[in-house]
């Protein structure tokens, strides 16, 4: 391998990739070719490190973690892995001599947005803490053609695109086409005894090949580099010939048109489940090749089955994966030729479920005929394994009723939740608040029986990606007041900066990185739709998925009392405030799309008036991702993180808001606890109900009606949404919504949220006291790091050693 240690070998290494996969010059190359050049000189050093980590692994038999998650927010990687391999400055200063913008490169990588949302983005986030803790670790995924889709805007509404990644991002893939695996679905099981056994074996099942596509993940500050396998689905042959003869026509086409579809596209709803059975055809898909490949490997080192929970831990990412559980029963049994009690032992022991949500809409359950059809060798297995459970619950509690929860297969349903809590050895919650609800209410009695399973590991972000890569300024202020860049394997080190919490030079030069931070936004926003920010305003922001229970319409209420206070008094001297929204709707959601279309419309009328001038603005950022939040955190003043109390198991916008040095304005819903437990009171703006008296309230009977007849501030908001805005369109129907039902409680907390929001502009007129408080957000983030919270599940579920 050439090593690449300065500017010159990095040109000469960036020049001979285009000669060899374009056969260009570096004149000739456009940006796309320079960015997939950029990525095989990386990769060829990843690669290599690859191959002596796993090397490593299999010599001294180390425990490894299978991360296994439908979703993967990956992002950019070629900033990223240039930051973690040391190369940043290097590439940097070799593309800018070659004449390339080296800005532009990186920005002609497309996303690989193989994920909806926080759970998608987590599992990127702890990836890199995974590889730089040192800790062997395998993401596994499906390698979807489309990601989540491309959103435009058009005419205030949301517009969906498909999201053609692979043509730039497979630049990071390579096909392992010799690790292979065959997935079976449907088929009729046949049994015979043989030497005294029992045989199961499936026949006339519908063969998909699994082809695995891996991308190096590389450590910082280390030469660990793990492994994400991404599954793309393929048909055995081009279209099965013999068949053809056979008459079976259609089966044939059937058969390859499915293989096809299994990886074609990622699905949209995030916190939102519904039953179809392609999405059930992917996630076993994704399991099988996943279990077949590990426990292949497995074997090919320790020669047998019987080690493999000392050997190996599979971590299941919400419920998604949770056929893992009935398909290594199914290899231990009908592969390993194991009894029903040793593949028990071993499978249980072997994996551990996170929960991220409590949404009922949210949690699997899937129609038993269609598990049987499509899976009957799983089926089986899960019946058994519901039996058994029930027999055992009963047995515990003798209560009818507590069966009938508790139960995996119930009403011709499976339900997912219960089985991985029935199984796992380990289930956790992603934030303090978010574990306790499980235990206390939707786990409650399996808590009961055994509340040792029970834990939590906050979420973390990547502070490297997320504060030092994607806001230099901060970064070199933060280095230079330590004298060091420790934080970066020691985000705690973070805590050094509160000595500075009173220094005026300290504040100032803060501020001048915010604003340096805004402008560059506000360019990017002038060039994306032409409208001019003011970059004096407050930058408050709401930027996540579009979900009821997290409010978007809340934040709208009170943007449209700001604006009746204006229009009652033209002249009134407010703080410039310019709200941000970035959110995309699942395309099923109607309510959440008219809630982007009311948004627009609201920045339509809003950036349209007179009287709002160097005042107010909205505006809706379209097509939120990964690459968008990177401009966007930096830049933000105000985080809005304002679920109905419960709902939002932890969030990790906040964190990444929080890093960046934007305060605060929230419930007390998921990890916001914990930010409110390290910022106190005074460097933050709660507001709004706690967990516990949403449940009070709502129990005693909660009557959005009479909040609206008793405010007359709310009253006129909502009459507002009923006559719409100059652009003619009326939100009645969302008020009804509100007057009606008000599930999220909106109209319960806006009279606190209102006051929440006036406290804190006021206080931004301070900008002394805000710039301290910024400071202290930024200084007491750093528990908010994955490197915490992977070190965690190392510890307390995984038992492995690490960094
Ligand atoms: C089956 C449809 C579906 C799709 C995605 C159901 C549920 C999901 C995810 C579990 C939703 C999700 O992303 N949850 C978020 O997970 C984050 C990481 O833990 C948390 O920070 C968020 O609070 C939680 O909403």
């Amino acid at each position: 391998m050439t090593s690449i240690n300065n500017v010159n070998n990095m040109k000469k290494a960036l020049r001979d990739k285009l000669k060899l996969s374009y056969g260009c010059s570096v004149e000739e190359a456009s940006e796309a070719q320079m960015m997939r050049a950029a990525a095989l000189v990386l990769r060829e050093i990843m690669a290599d490190r690859e191959i002596s980590t796993k090397r490593a692994t299999r010599e001294q038999q180390a425990r490894q973690v299978h991360y296994l998650s439908m979703e993967f927010l990956m992002g950019r990687s070629l900033m990223k892995n240039a930051y973690n391999l040391g190369l940043s400055d290097t590439l940097t200063k070799a593309l800018d001599e070659l004449g390339f913008r080296a800005a532009d490169v990186f920005e002609a990588e497309p996303d690989a947005a193989l994920g909806n949302g926080g759970l998608g983005r987590l599992a990127a986030c702890y990836l890199d803490s995974l590889s730089t803790l040192e800790i062997p670790a395998t993401g596994y995924s499906i390698c979807y053609e489309l990601g989540i889709f491309r959103q435009r805007i058009v005419d205030g509404e949301q517009v969906e695109l498909p999201d053609n990644w692979k043509e730039l991002g497979s630049a990071w893939l390579v096909q392992k086409p010799q690790e292979t695996e065959t997935v079976l679905f449907g088929g009729t099981l046949r049994r015979f005894m043989d030497n005294g056994r029992l045989h199961v074996v499936n026949e006339g099942a519908t063969p998909v090949l699994a082809v695995p596509c891996d991308m190096e993940i590389a450590g910082f500050k280390t030469d660990h580099v793990n492994t994400l396998r991404l599954w793309d689905a393929k048909s055995p042959a081009p279209l099965d010939m013999s068949l053809f003869s056979q008459g079976e026509y259609l089966r044939a086409v059937e058969q390859h048109a499915m293989a096809e579809t299994i990886a074609k596209v990622l699905y949209p709803e995030d916190n939102h489940y519904e039953g179809k059975s392609l999405r059930l055809k992917q996630q076993y898909f994704f399991v099988s090749a996943t279990m077949q490949s590990i426990v292949r490997k497995h074997i090919e080192v320790c020669d047998t089955v019987m080690n493999f929970h000392e050997k190996n831990v599979i971590q299941i990412n919400d419920t998604h994966p949770a056929l893992v559980i009935p398909e290594l029963m199914r290899i231990f049994m009908d592969d390993a030729g194991l009894e029903w009690d040793e593949a028990w032992e071993i499978t249980r022991q072997s994996v551990a479920y996170t929960n991220h949500t409590v949404l009922a809409e949210a949690l699997e359950r899937w129609p038993q005929e269609l598990v049987k059809t499509l899976l009957p060798r799983i089926w089986e297995i899960i019946d058994e394994i519901a039996r058994r459970w029930q027999e055992h619950v009963e047995e515990f509690y003798h209560d009818g009723a507590k069966t009938a929860e508790m139960a995996i297969v119930w009403d011709g349903q499976v339900r997912m939740a219960n089985l991985c809590v029935a199984v796992c050895t380990a289930v956790n919650g992603v934030s303090a608040l978010h574990s306790d609800i499980l235990r206390k209410d939707l786990f409650k009695d399996a808590y009961g029986m055994t509340p040792e399973k029970f834990q939590n590991v906050t979420n973390g972000i990547d502070h490297r990606r997320w504060l030092s890569e994607i806001n230099p300024g901060l970064d070199s202020l933060i280095k230079e007041l330590a004298g060091n860049d420790d934080y970066l394997m020691k985000p705690l080190e973070l805590k050094k900066l509160e000595q500075f919490a009173d220094d005026g030079a300290v504040l100032d030069r803060l501020a001048e990185i915010k604003h340096a931070n805004k402008e560059r936004l506000a360019k990017h926003v002038k060039r994306a739709s032409g409208l001019v920010l003011n970059p004096d305003a407050i930058f408050d922001v709401q930027a996540k998925r579009l979900h009821e229970y997290k409010r978007q319409l809340l934040n709208v209420l009170h943007i449209i009392s700001l604006y009746h206070e204006l229009q009652d008094d033209p002249n009134k001297e407010m703080q410039p405030h310019t709200f941000l929204f970035g959110a995309k709707a699942a395309p099923g959601y109607a309510v959440a799309k008219r809630i982007i279309h009311l948004i627009n419309s609201l920045a339509d009328q809003i950036n349209n008036d007179p009287i709002c001038k160097d005042k107010l603005q909205v505006k809706f950022l379209e097509n939120y991702r990964v690459s968008l939040a990177e401009i966007l955190m930096p830049a933000s003043e105000v985080s809005q993180q304002i679920s109905l109390a419960g709902k939002e198991a932890s969030g990790t916008g906040n964190m990444k808001f929080m890093m960046n040095g934007a305060l605060t304005v929230g419930t007390l819903d998921g990890a916001n606890v914990e930010m409110h437990e390290v910022l106190g009171d005074e460097n933050m703006f709660l507001f709004g109900l706690h967990a516990d008296e949403v449940v009070r309230v709502k129990r005693e009977g909660y009557m959005p009606q009479m909040l609206y007849n008793r405010d007359e501030k709310l009253h006129r908001v909502i009459d507002q949404l009923r006559w719409g805005f100059r652009d003619g369109v009326s939100y009645d129907d969302l008020a009804q919504r509100l007057l009606m039902n008000d599930e999220y409680m909106l109209l319960q907390d806006f009279a606190s949220y209102c006051e929440a929001e006036s406290r804190m502009s006021a206080t931004y007129a301070d900008s002394r006291a805000w710039n301290r408080m910024s400071l202290l957000n930024i200084a007491r983030s750093g528990i908010f790091a994955a490197d915490r919270a992977v070190a965690q599940y190392a510890d307390n579920i995984w038992h492995v050693p690490h960094r």
